[in-house]
């Protein structure tokens, strides 16, 4: 894969809590590391996002009483998964994971700040409304093209990937860089659907 100045690598929430041992630990999630680090240096913009939650997170199994995590809830947005408690603003597991290079970064994003909607893509909130501002920064680069890496393959990853086509810029999925949660089938066919590349890399 030739990698041109209008690429972008945007590096989906690499943080302790996804990773081995975190509060909502991807399977395997520490193997994206080193993977992603190899990929940095070859990129002109690196983007890194950060799953940024207040305490109370709606999202959090623990804010809804009698609630169990991986639940299912109506938000005033539609439907929302139910997590334990994760990537809570300030604390370790909210730290990127100690091993991920972050000195190439050329922009953080932080998302999921809103207690009342949460936030998969790095382009917007669930509420499909509300712009974390990542694609103007990206079209103020000349970015054209977005390479997606990171944690978790079907949920953030997914959003950001097919957010990113709906903004217009070809997108471009990573999967030795990513790992998942559950079954990939319904994302691998949204990716399909939308026009979403699927590689590895290395
Ligand atoms: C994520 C669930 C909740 C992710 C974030 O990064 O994929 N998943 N918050
Ligand atoms: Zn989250």
């Amino acid at each position: 894969m030739v990698i041109k100045s209008t690429d972008a690598l945007v590096v989906i929430d690499v943080q302790n809590d996804f990773c081995n041992g975190g509060a909502l630990a991807v399977p395997d999630g520490d193997a994206v590391v080193p993977v992603i680090n190899a990929l940095m240096p070859r990129f002109r913009t690196v983007v890194l996002t950060q799953d940024w939650h207040p305490a109370s997170h709606g999202s959090f199994a623990s804010s809804h009483e009698g609630r169990q995590p991986f639940d299912m809830v109506e938000m005033f947005y539609g439907d929302q998964v139910l997590w334990p408690d994760h990537c809570v603003q300030g604390t370790r597991g909210a730290d990127f994971h100690p091993d991920l290079e972050t000195v190439p970064a050329t922009l953080i994003v932080r998302k999921g700040l809103n207690e009342r909607v949460d936030s998969y893509s790095a382009f917007q909130e669930n509420d499909r409304a509300t712009s974390t501002g990542l694609a103007g920064y990206l079209r103020g680069r000349g970015v054209e093209r977005v390479f997606l890496a990171g944690l978790a393959l079907d949920y953030c990853v997914r959003y950001s990937a097919l957010d990113a086509r709906l903004q217009a810029f070809e997108a471009v999925v990573v999967e030795n860089a990513c790992r998942g949660i559950g079954d990939l089938q319904e994302t691998r066919e949204s990716f399909a659907k939308a026009g979403v590349e699927l590689v590895s890399m290395n």
